[in-house]
């Protein structure tokens, strides 16, 4: 338990119709009572006036829950105000004053993890849900924080420290097993799901954070008149003049409730031209980070510059107003006339929609890299324990490889962690969750 008491304004700086106060910790009822005049009523709400100095400084609805049947496990109150940001830095202020300590990013979901109301992965669930920018990337992570990941690894642990401990009895008591056939089991069928498992990461991170679709091809193709034409307006500047966009244009759409990012990028030349030549490699950087790639050819040119070394996912034949050009495979438009953009963005929703089924699948999902890394780091040890059974090692040496996949676990749920790991993963969230 942790004796500070917190307080954070928990929504969004700006004029709102409500703006709220979260106040959690042993004194969190002594603390509000300071300012509110009505008694506190536990699970009641009460409407009242919060005043500083003996001055009312707004009417308010005020809500108390007695830990621990708490988000944090602790005292709290929410306390609703007038959502002017004048009204809720006096509250705050107010609030200090009387004995509470400005709350830390997270540091009402690090309380809730440290006093065992979730584990690490629905804490991050929590954060993710509010960084969603679509609705599968919300139910992907409120299917963590139900727990669904924290019950499939449970699972798996489970069934590893169940190998693990039937071969370390066999290594601390050889004497008992010395007229039994050697154990034998199989670790294919649980990588084989957390294989599975690190599948679903990408989706979801293209779910949550926007799928990114990076516009390429050679100069004055038509790019940015392409991204202009996706987005209905003049986004990006458009010339005839080679080499117009140089650094990373970025701009978003929403195609069946997915966020979309569309990046222009500098077309790619030989370029002479210093600032232009950062362009490029910045084209290629953001050509390589994007999870749709759209390579753009121009219908009135004669070579084509298929040779970008880039594999796209769609190809896209521009200026065909000009010429009655072919390219199998590519999607004939006109950035000038909109012909054929809409099957560009019904392509780009085709492409999409694999994410989307995917996440509906499947009811374990990995949602931020943290834990991508560690399932990954596990299925390697598992990989390596699987190698030296098969290559005849002594079981002493496969015993250390399924430990340590263990410790990853527990290194995943927080079952076990470091002081820093919780400072990492908390200073990303948002004051006042
Ligand atoms: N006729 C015609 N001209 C186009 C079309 N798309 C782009 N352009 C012209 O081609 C030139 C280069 O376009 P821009 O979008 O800047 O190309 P980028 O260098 O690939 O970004 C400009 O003069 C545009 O007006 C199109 O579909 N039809
Ligand atoms: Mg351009």
């Amino acid at each position: 338990m942790e004796n500070d008491t917190i307080v954070a304004i928990a929504t969004p700086p700006g004029k709102s119709a409500i703006g709220l106060i979260r106040v959690s910790g042993p004194h969190t009822f002594e603390i509000v009572q300071k300012c509110v005049k009505k008694p506190l009523k536990e699970k009641y709400a009460i409407h009242a006036d919060f005043e500083v100095n003996g001055k009312v400084l707004d009417d308010t609805i005020v809500i108390p829950y007695k830990g621990p049947k708490t988000y944090t496990g602790e005292d709290m109150v929410e306390i609703s105000f007038h959502g002017n940001w004048l009204i809720l830095s006096s509250a705050l202020k107010a609030l200090i004053d009387n004995g509470a300590r400005m709350a830390e990013n997270g540091e009402f979901t690090k309380r809730a993890f440290l006093n065992g109301k979730m584990d690490l992965t629905q804490a991050e669930a929590v954060e993710e849900i509010v960084n969603s920018t679509s609705s599968s990337g919300l139910e992907s992570a409120r299917k963590v924080l139900n727990g669904n990941l924290s019950k499939e690894i449970s699972q798996i642990r489970e069934a590893l420290l169940k190998i693990s401990s039937e071969i370390e009895v066999r290594i601390d008591y050889p004497e008992e097993f010395e007229n039994e056939e050697s154990y034998d089991f199989d670790l294919n069928p649980i990588i084989e799901n957390l294989e599975n498992l690190l599948s679903t990461y990408d989706p979801a991170k293209a779910a949550i954070e926007g799928i990114k679709v990076a516009l390429f091809g050679s100069v004055n193709v038509g790019k940015s008149s392409i991204l202009n034409a996706l987005v209905g307006f003049d986004r990006a500047i458009v010339t005839p003049i080679p080499g117009t966009t140089r650094d990373i244009i970025e701009t978003e759409i929403f195609i069946n409730n997915l966020k979309i990012k569309i990046i222009d990028t500098a077309g790619i030349r030989k370029a002479d031209d210093e600032i232009e030549k950062i362009g490029i490699e910045r084209a290629f950087s953001a050509i390589k980070n994007a999870d749709i790639k759209v390579h753009v050819l121009d219908a009135t040119r004669e070579e084509d510059d298929d040779d970008l070394a880039i594999e796209p996912d769609i190809k896209v034949l521009n200026k065909i107003d000009l010429s009655d050009k072919n390219i199998r495979g590519a999607i004939r438009v006109s950035a000038k006339t909109g012909y054929g953009i809409d099957t560009l963005k019904s392509e780009i929703e085709k492409m999409t929609k694999n994410t989307i089924e995917k996440l509906n699948a499947s009811q374990s999902i990995l949602i931020v890299h943290r834990q991508y890394s560690i399932v990954k780091n596990s299925v390697q040890e598992l990989k390596e324990a699987v190698e030296a059974k098969s290559s005849g090692y002594p079981i002493d040496v496969v015993a250390v490889n399924i430990r340590n996949a263990i410790t990853q676990f527990d290194l995943l749920t927080g079952r076990t962690y470091v002081d820093d790991l919780l400072d990492k993963i908390f200073s990303n969230f948002c004051v006042g969750k």
